[in-house]
């Protein structure tokens, strides 16, 4: 009696609130992404940050991939950020900040709310801050995966 008092609470907690099944629906979105409200969404996997950029040859690297793969060389996020503290750059994977690279006359933080970095700016190609709500693409690192012995 008590096995089945305690299975039908485990069934009651794993039931949606309202108790009915939510069908996932794309309607007029991409494909692979689902319509809820209006907007789509779209689940990504990823074990990686937004790239952190420690020299001159990682900055070109970076630019040179973004390059391989959009020839028009467009805005990209990397994992910069002062959102913590203004003025205060950080990489959003944790790692020290031991090189910058921002376009002249940049950062400006305008209209006191620019906070993330991007690559590709104009013709130097160097960084700059902006509104961290914008869509752009984004450049990603990650560790080598960890070899089991
Ligand atoms: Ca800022
Ligand atoms: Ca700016």
């Amino acid at each position: 009696m008590l096995l089945l008092f305690l299975l039908g609470l485990a069934l009651v907690a794993m039931s949606p609130s309202n108790g009915s099944e939510l069908v996932l629906e794309r309607n007029s979105c991409p494909e692979f992404w689902y319509s809820f409200n209006g907007r789509c969404y779209k689940y990504i996997s990823v074990d990686s940050n937004l790239v952190s950029i420690h020299s001159l040859e990682e900055h070109n690297f970076v630019n040179t991939m973004i390059k391989s793969f959009d020839l028009t060389q467009a805005f990209t996020w990397i994992g910069l950020t002062d959102l913590h503290k203004e003025g205060s750059w950080m990489w959003s994977d944790g790692s020290k900040m031991d090189f910058l690279l921002f376009e002249e006359g940049q950062p400006d933080n305008a209209d006191a709310n620019e906070n993330c970095g991007h690559t590709n700016m104009y013709t130097q190609y160097k960084w700059n801050d902006i509104v961290c709500s914008r869509e752009f693409s984004f450049a990603c690192k990650k560790h080598l995966p960890q070899i089991c012995k």
